[in-house]
């Protein structure tokens, strides 16, 4: 392990730990990653010396309190270059999606309008749609992929027309790894005057998010797919359309005025931020981000990609292994079906050795179907994974072989 490897693997404790008396090899970085202690810290210094509610106290824990969540705002505006108000807190990635659908494209479409998604889209980026469209006769339009699990850029032009309102696409594919063109698919769609939304759940993990640059008009992500807590995720959206949109939910804080026959709404970001927000959650999160901006993403980012080279070497030396995406442009996700066996035999045999992956459909049941496969075995790695632990997965998966 490279010392640069090994300092940034230090810091997640969980990381350390033993399952069936065997180390934890954690590959299921998809899912959800590990907490630093740092993020882990900020949580409990919160509740340890900051604890109160926010934008309503009268007295010095509430200022304290509501400081350090609008600086984690702040926070996540510059490490996207949005602005502030353009912020909105979440629950996370599937939250954000639907605010959109139901904020957005529920008021603003129709039918003959069509909404734009891939293949390879997680259930998140699927079933909001489905719900717009039901409710607006509105059409949902699927751009199929390339074999190798890559979207295909030319049924996307085709696709394409002034009758596509919404193109919301994956930044990067949850179950395959594939990297979208997204810069390039925002422009081509901005062209025919449709609103792009990008769901981020996996692209902020691995790549410099600049929204302003790539000019979407909505980018929803999850924290805890970042190093930080789960719960809490963001919508960015473009000040303008979210001036324009109704509010999600309805209750204290995203008010301006209330009577008995009528409210107003709060300026932004509040007029989405119904109720309590986790404020804890937020100031973690921000831990997380002020965290990973001080890291070598650079170096981080190759060690993975190396990992992902040496892994899938291996994985083509493997009898009976079959690679389910093998796009050229690749986060380190390696999902995969080994022959005469099951991907959930897989999984449960593979935990028995303290190998930790997902199997199954990954929640992207449609593009299981188009590959025509039950789901798959998928292990995926973070920077802090090691060479060693790609070893041990592949003799986890020899042992596996004569179990089943
Ligand atoms: N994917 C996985 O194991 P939430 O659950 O709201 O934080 O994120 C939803 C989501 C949306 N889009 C993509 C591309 C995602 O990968 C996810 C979450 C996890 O692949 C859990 S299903």
């Amino acid at each position: 392990m490279s010392p640069a490897v090994a300092a940034f693997r230090a810091q997640f404790p969980l990381l350390d730990s033993q399952v069936y008396g065997k180390p934890l090899v954690y590959l299921d970085n998809a899912a959800t990653t590990q907490k630093p202690q740092v993020v882990i810290d900020a949580l409990n210094h919160y509740y340890l010396t900051q604890n109160s509610n926010v934008h309503r106290g009268a007295h010095a824990l509430a200022d304290t309190a509501t400081a350090a969540f609008e600086q984690a705002r702040q926070s996540v505006a510059d490490f996207i270059h949005a602005s502030r108000e353009e912020i909105i807190w979440t629950r996370g990635t599937t939250e954000s999606l639907n605010i959109v659908a139901q904020c957005y494209a529920l008021h603003n479409l129709q039918a003959g309008d069509e909404i734009l998604i891939s293949t390879l889209e997680h259930h998140a980026n699927i079933v909001p749609w489905q719900q717009v469209c039901k409710a607006t006769g509105a059409q949902l339009k699927v751009i199929p992929l390339l074999a190798d699990g890559s979207v295909d850029l030319e049924a996307f032009q085709q696709l394409l027309s002034p009758r596509t309102r919404i193109f919301s696409i994956a930044h990067v594919s949850n179950s395959l790894g594939t990297v979208n063109p997204i810069e390039k698919m925002i422009k081509a769609a901005r062209q025919v005057g449709a609103i792009t939304v990008i769901d981020g759940a996996q692209g902020i993990p691995h790549f410099d998010v600049d929204v302003k640059a790539l000019d979407c008009d909505f980018y929803a992500f999850s924290a805890h797919k970042v190093y930080g807590p789960t719960g809490m995720g963001v919508l960015y959206g473009k000040k303008a359309l979210l001036e324009a949109m109704p509010p999600w939910q309805t209750g204290g804080e995203m008010i301006e005025t209330v009577t008995f026959e009528s409210s107003t709404w709060n300026q932004l970001p509040y007029k989405f931020e119904a109720g309590t927000p986790n404020i804890g959650g937020a100031i973690a999160f921000s831990a997380a981000i002020d965290w990973l901006a001080k890291q070598d993403r650079q170096a981080l980012a190759e060690h993975e990609q190396a990992l992902l080279a040496y892994a899938t070497e291996k994985a083509l030396a493997f009898d009976g292994l079959q690679l389910i995406g093998t796009a050229a442009n690749k986060v380190g996700t390696l999902s995969f079906l080994l022959a005469g066996t099951h991907p959930n035999d897989v999984g449960v045999l593979l935990d028995q050795q303290g190998i930790a992956v997902r199997t199954g459909h990954h929640c992207t049941m449609p593009l299981m179907h188009s590959l025509g496969i039950p789901g798959t075995v998928r292990a995926s790695f973070s920077p802090y994974n090691t060479f060693e632990e790609v070893d041990a997965l592949f003799t986890a998966l020899d042992k596996v072989l004569t179990f089943l």
